[in-house]
This record gives C-alpha cells, structure tokens and sequence, in this order.
C-alpha cells in the first residue's frame, strides 16, 4: 500500500557505487564477499580498505536490526546525501564487508514509498488516509489517553506493542515513555530465543556465549539448526578459517540450507526430533568412555544420574529411528566430536522454536559439556549473550508521574526481558501480557480492555501468530498508533501512522548478542520529511499532555538524540572497552576487552555453582531436571510447515526496497518435487497452502534443498502482495521461556498445513 499523496523521494541522488556494491555482492559465489570497487589495498587483518577520491563526510553508523552481526558502517555522505555506505574495516568481525541487506540500506531513507508525515485514516483498512501535523496527531493520541484515564481510573488501557525493528539502545525510551505517563500494558517477552535462554540459565546460570572470532580454533564444528550463511554472514568467515585449518564442520538442518551446501557433512534431521539425535550421541561417548571424566567431576553436578537416564532410556538405535539419521552416522560423528579437542556446538535458533526446544537445547549443552568444552577457547555451546556491558539504560528508566495507578503491588510475571518498573517498594505495576500470544491476550484482557495500542519497532500483523486471531484482536482496540517508516500491514490497520527515523538519521548506540563489538551510530544525514526519531515522538507527547493537563507525562518536553546518547556511557563501559571517552567511537568500533571463551573460569551462575546436569531450578519450573527427551508435538495437518527467516530481509524489512525487488520479487514455496507429484502440482504453479489457521496463496518451487514431508516459506513483507505466513502459523508455546524472559517461547516451526493447486 503506498501513500496517498507520494511525492517522490530522492531517487537517484544514491550514487551509482552504492548500487555497483549491491549488484556485486549478489554476483559474489563466495557466502561473505568484500566489496572491492574502486582502488583496492590489502590491509594487515585480510580485509580491503578501498581508497576514494575525496570529498566525502564519514560518519559511523551501525545496524540496528535484530541480527547477530550487527555490523559496523562507515556512511560516505556529499551535500548532506548518503552516497554509499561500507562495513568497517576497524571491527574485524565487520571486516569491511556488509550483507545483501546491508548494501542495500542507502534504498531504505530515500525510498519514496516512506512514511512521511502523521497521518490518520478514516477507517482502518480503508487507505483512507489523511495528512495532519505533528501537533493535531499528539492532540488525538493526548486525548485518548485522558479519556482512558477517566474511564478506567489507569492508564493499564494504553499497551505496547514493541520488539526488535531497531535495537539502538536510546530507542528503549519507548518503553521509557510509557513509564513517564504512569502504568501501563506490556506486551513482553521474545519470539526469537527465549527457550534456549532458560535452557542455557538452567545447566550455566547465564546464557554467555564464546567470541565467534575464536572458532578459528576449533577442531570439529556442528552448526544445529542454524543457517550462518544468510543469518550471520560474518561469522562464516570464521567457520572457513577454522575448515582451513583441519576442522570438520557438520549442519543438522531439515532443510540443506546454504551454509549445508558449504559444509562437510549435512544431516537432513527430522524437525523437532533433535532431542533424540543428541542423546543417542551422548549414549555413545557415554558407552565408550569418551567423555570428559575430569571435566564432569570437576565441574558439574548430577552427571551420575544423568549417565542413568541415558543408560536406562536411551539407545543409539531408538534416536536413529527417531530423528532420522542412520545410527552408524551417529556413532561416527559422536566419536569425532568427543575426540576432537576443542569441539564447539553452535546452537541456532531456529531449532528451539518448538515446543521441545528448551528440553532440546539442553541435550545439546550436555553434549558439550560431557565432553569437556565448555569454557574453552574454540570450544562452547555457543548460543548468544545478553550482556549488556552496563549502560546506563537512561532512556528506558523514567518515572511514573505522581498519583498514578496501576496493577496493585509488584508485577507477576517478570522476566529479565520485562522492561517494566514494579519492583517490590512500588505500590503498583504495568499490566504484563505474552508478546507471543499478543492477538490472544488482546482478545482476553479485560478490565480494563486494552484500548489503545501503540506499535513502535514492531510490526504484529507481518511477525506475530494467526493473523485471523490478530485482525480480531484489532477490531476491540479503541485506537491503534503505529511508528514506523514504512505502509506495512500493520501500519493498514491503523488509526494513525507516525513517521520514524531512519539509523541514519538519529544518535544511538549498539551492541551485539553474539560478538563484543560496540559501536555508535551518528547522525549522518538530517531527518527526512517530517520523520522524527522514537524519542523525539515521546518528547513530542510528552509537551502536548503536559500543555493539556500539566504533570500528566515525566518524559522531557525536547531531547536531543545526541545528548540522549551520551547519557547512556559511564566509566564502567570506557573500562571495559579500554577508551576514554563515547567520542573515541567516532574513530571506528572497539571490541570489549574480555577472555574469548565464556566460563573459562568454571565458576557456573547456577545454584551449586557448577554445570548442572541435573537442574533443580528446572524442575521448579515445571521440567524434567535432567535433558531428557521430550516427544514433539502432535500433528495437526498433512505436512509439517516451516517458515525461518530470509537471505534478502529481516523479517519485514528490507525486502521492499526496490533493489531487494529485482532480486526477490514475489515470494514462493517450496516443495519437494515428490510431494509436488502427489499433488499434481508442477513448478510456477500458483498453490494454496493452508490449514485450521488459515492460507496463503503462492507460487510453488519445486527443489530438493526441503524434506519431502515439509512446505517451507519464508517469512517475509513484500509491499504489493498480500503474503503473509502468520495466516497459517498458530501462537503454540514452546516449554520454556518463562524463568528468565517472563514469557515462553513459541513453537514457530511445530506447524503443519496442507497444500493444494489452485
Ligand atoms: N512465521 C514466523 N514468524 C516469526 C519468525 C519466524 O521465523 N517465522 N521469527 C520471529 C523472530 S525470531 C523475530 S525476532 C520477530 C521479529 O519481529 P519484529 O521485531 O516485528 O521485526 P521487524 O520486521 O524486523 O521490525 C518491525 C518493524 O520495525 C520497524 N522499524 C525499523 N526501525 C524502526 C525505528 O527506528 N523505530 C520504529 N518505531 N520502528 C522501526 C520496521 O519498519 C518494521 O515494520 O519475528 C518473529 N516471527
Ligand atoms: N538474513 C537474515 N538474517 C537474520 C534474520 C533474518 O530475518 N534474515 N533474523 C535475525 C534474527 S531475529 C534471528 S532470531 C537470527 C537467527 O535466525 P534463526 O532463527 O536461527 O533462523 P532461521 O533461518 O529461522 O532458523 C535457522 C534454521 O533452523 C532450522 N530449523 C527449524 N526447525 C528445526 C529443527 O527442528 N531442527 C533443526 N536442526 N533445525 C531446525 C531451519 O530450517 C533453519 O535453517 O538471525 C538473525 N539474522
Ligand atoms: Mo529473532
């Protein structure tokens, strides 16, 4: 859906280098492609500076999506216009290089398709849009907000709707900006990890993984259920190194994804069957003494009783039987992997979003551990970290103002994702909803109902479960604001729109969940049209409520995002980053100056302070105490439905900048051509896949990359096709989440469907 009154953007003012390194890269055989255009000259760490001629203002930049490379970018800008961007030669995890999406980015600000000004709609859905100034959209939204005040005596009717669009660390002022109005709803939570987050927290206390900088030294690699090769383009460089090296490297997928095709071996596993493969491996090292008898005494409790569950209910034949893969294959790579020193286990996250996936996780852990690589450099069950290397999270921690009420005393639910105040001192708290069940608790909150719903780095209707549940959860909200930079679906069924920065247009500051780089992000160029950044809107909010009913709102009335991304740093980040002040940032990222190998030390955060085989605290959430299997969940439909994530987006974004287009112009299925036949279903042929939930209508690709049982698609918003995979992904959670995110995850990949010619 574009805009009514477009007028067109700057088009063309992108300079033609920019659209050479996009083109370039697609033509790269290679999975990680340095740019090379212009005058190339090696440089010491491998990687290639180019040289241009001047006149060039260089800003730093970083990208704020929800990925783990988070790449450093140094933006070239000439009369205030972008003309190309690169990676950051400084951060040798960058290395100069950025991905299909990231050569892509000088589209995104100039896309004449943007979000321009506040708009309303008369009539959700309709495109019945209407420009209004800054003024009369915080008027409307100001007021509502009284009203709600009024009726109901709280403001718990106002919820958010918020996740990962950008992770820039001062745009937490969302969250920020509710508390400055009083108590509110929040949708909290994560769809991304959350299983294999309580998982890693039960057997290690944390979830802290090594620096995929030191897989070069591993010996023996297995990639489970992650696809680096389009996920984490940087980090394959490493796996190259290590292969260069001697490594071995082994991708358990059910799908030959891209990184598969690159690896020694691939193991077509049958989904959400891992659980099994992974114990039968440990039965095997187990039986033949291969495994780490120093390390398990040393350094865990509880490996007795498991090495009893293993022995007593697990056989190399039964997890051959169950996950697929021949039980010779089994013993051949659980006697390589325990015979490699180190041996390291990259755990995706993908493989987690079932509703065994913690349970799952934690056999893959045990695998590692028993087999003494934990804590190792080039060894670990490497998953992600959540360090946030100790900002001062400003922006997120404003007050309530005075008198507000909420939900009396402390907040039920709260998880280390739950950006909420309601700690035990307050006599009220924000209403805590699952973000991964948001069209269900939309429809079942009550008293009061949630009235209005502000959407901001989010959109629900592209990334969030049964989208027929979603368009009825809609139709009960009072009022709907979305912030975003584009019109994506969510935005349609709004009430009001309200235009964002784009990265390049704001100060922040970003940091990885997989790597220890840090970077800051200026702004390069002046906001486009009327477009403001996430804080600006609160500041923005905040003046028109206190203009109408002074002491309403606590978010200062003006901000500036650069000062607001100075207030972030303190000592403790200059230490351990070893720079002296946020201003050295200016001349390229810095990495954290820390030990390579994530409890190196052996000093676990768990309750006996040691690898917990066997977790008490996982059984006070309900578990098994030990990795054991959990049986998958039960069929709904004819094939099993997977929908991970794409080469050419990231989830709704990027793939509808007109570059992307070209490349990915429509969006397809996949399907085995075996199943195809039994369908009657021939390649190019428009099909509908469908189930309980709902369908989609699309076109079929016949390939063997897919199981023969399995409909792939890929999750994905395209602005002129109505694609959209929620219609038939249901909000099942997966067993765990809750202990250290306040909600549990969602069985994404548990879905089944049918599919049929149209
Ligand atoms: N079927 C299926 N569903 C999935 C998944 C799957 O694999 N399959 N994956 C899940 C996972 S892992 C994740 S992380 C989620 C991601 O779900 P989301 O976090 O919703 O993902 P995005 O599409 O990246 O971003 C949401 C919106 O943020 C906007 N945005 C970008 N920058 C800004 C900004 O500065 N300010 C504001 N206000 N908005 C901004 C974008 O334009 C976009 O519309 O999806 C989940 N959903
Ligand atoms: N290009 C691009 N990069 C991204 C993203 C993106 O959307 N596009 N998203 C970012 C985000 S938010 C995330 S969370 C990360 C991680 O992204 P992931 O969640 O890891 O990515 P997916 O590709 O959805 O899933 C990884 C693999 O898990 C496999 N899988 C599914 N079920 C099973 C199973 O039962 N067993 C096994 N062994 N494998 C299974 C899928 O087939 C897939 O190949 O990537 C980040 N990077
Ligand atoms: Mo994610």
């Amino acid at each position: 859906m574009t805009q009514p009154d477009n007028t067109s953007g700057i088009p063309g003012r992108t300079c033609l280098l920019s659209r050479r390194r996009f083109l370039k890269y697609l033509l790269a055989t290679g999975v990680v492609a340095s740019m090379p255009c212009g005058l190339l000259r090696p440089m010491k760490s491998g990687a290639e500076e180019i040289v241009y001629e001047g006149g060039y203002d260089i800003f730093r930049n970083a990208c704020p999506r929800n990925c783990y490379d988070t790449c450093s970018i140094k933006t070239f800008v000439k009369d205030g216009v972008i003309h190309f961007i690169e990676g950051a030669p400084e951060s040798t995890f960058t290395r100069g290089g950025l991905c299909v999406k990231g050569y892509g980015y000088t589209r995104r600000p100039y896309s004449p398709d943007r979000i321009k000004y506040p708009m309303v709609q008369e009539g959700r859905g309709t495109g019945n849009w209407k420009r209004v100034s800054w003024d009369e959209a915080m008027d409307r939204i100001a007021k509502k907000l009284f009203e709600i005040q009024d009726k109901d005596g709280t403001l718990l009717g106002m919820g958010l709707s918020k996740y990962s669009g950008n992770f820039g660390i001062t745009n937490y002022g969302v969250e920020g900006m509710l508390t400055s109005l009083g108590y509110t709803t929040r949708l909290t939570g994560t769809p991304c990890w959350p299983a294999g987050i309580d998982a890693q927290n039960f057997d290690m206390g944390d979830m802290w993984c090594n620096d995929p900088e030191d897989m070069v030294s591993a010996r023996y690699i297995i990639l489970w259920g992650a696809n680096p090769a389009w996920n984490s383009v940087h980090s394959v460089k490493y796996l190259y190194a290590a292969r260069e090296r001697g490594a071995k490297i082994l991708v358990i997928d059910p799908i030959l994804t891209q990184i598969a095709a690159k690896a020694d071996e691939f193991w077509q596993v049958k989904t959400s069957t891992d659980g099994a493969l992974a114990l039968g491996m440990a039965r095997y090292i187990l039986d033949n003494d291969l495994y780490d008898k120093e390390w398990v005494t040393d350094n865990a409790i509880g490996f007795k009783e498991f090495a009893a569950y293993l022995k007593s209910e697990i056989t190399v034949e039964w997890a051959a039987r169950e996950c697929g893969i021949p039980a010779e294959n089994i013993v051949k790579v659980a006697q390589e992997f325990a015979s490699a020193k180190p041996a390291t286990i990259w755990i995706g996250y993908g493989l987690q979003r079932h509703t065994n996936g913690g349970a799952t996780v934690r056999a893959i852990d045990a695998l590692v551990a028993m087999t003494g690589n934990v804590g190792k450099t080039g060894g670990g069950a490497r998953y992600g970290h959540l360090q946030t290397w100790g900002f001062n999270y400003h922006a997120l921690l404003q007050k309530q103002p005075e008198g507000a009420k909420g939900v009396p005393g402390k907040a039920e639910v709260k998880g280390d994702f739950t950006f909420t105040t309601g700690d035990a001192a307050v006599a009220y708290s924000d209403r805590i909803l699952n973000i991964n069940k948001t069209a269900q608790v939309i429809l079942e909150a009550d008293d009061p109902p949630v009235r209005l719903l502000w959407v901001s780095c989010k959109n629900p209707f592209s990334q969030d479960f049964d989208r027929n549940k979603m368009v009825k959860a809609f139709e009960k909200l009072e009022m709907v604001v979305t912030v975003d930079q584009f019109f994506n679906q969510t935005v349609e069924m709004s009430d009001i729109v309200l235009p964002v920065t784009t990265l390049f247009e704001e100060w922040t500051i970003n940091a990885s969940y997989w790597h220890y780089w840090l970077s800051i992000n200026e702004q390069a160029i002046q906001p486009m049209y009327e477009a403001k950044s996430n804080i600006e809107i609160a500041a923005a909010l905040s003046q028109k409520m206190n203009a109408l009913k002074r002491g309403s709102c606590t978010f200062p009335a003006e901000i500036d995002t650069r000062e607001w991304m100075v207030k972030e740093f303190n000592q403790g980040i200059y230490d351990l980053f070893e720079i002296e002040s946020w201003e050295d940032l200016k001349n390229g990222p810095v990495k954290a100056k820390m030990h390579p190998a994530s409890w190196h030390d052996f000093k676990f955060k768990t309750p006996s302070g040691k690898y917990e085989f066997k977790s008490e605290l996982a059984e006070q959430w309900g578990h098994a105490a030990l990795p054991e299997y959990k049986i998958p969940r039960k069929s709904y439909d004819s094939y099993r439905l997977l929908t991970p994530h794409s080469k050419f987006g990231i989830h709704s974004q990027f793939i509808n900048l007109d570059w992307t287009e070209e490349f990915n112009p429509k969006p397809f299925v996949y399907l085995h051509p075996k199943l195809a036949t039994e369908k009657g279903i021939r390649d190019g042929d428009m099909v509908r896949v469908f189930n309980t939930y709902g369908e989609v209508t699309v076109t079929a690709k016949l390939s063997t990359v897919v199981p023969r049982d399995a409909i792939v698609m890929y999750e994905a918003w395209f602005r002129n096709n109505p694609y959209n995979v929620q219609n038939v992904v249901d909000d099942t959670s997966s067993d765990m989440g809750a202990f250290k995110t306040g909600q549990p995850g969602v069985a994404i990949h548990d879905q089944f469907a049918d599919v049929a010619k149209v």
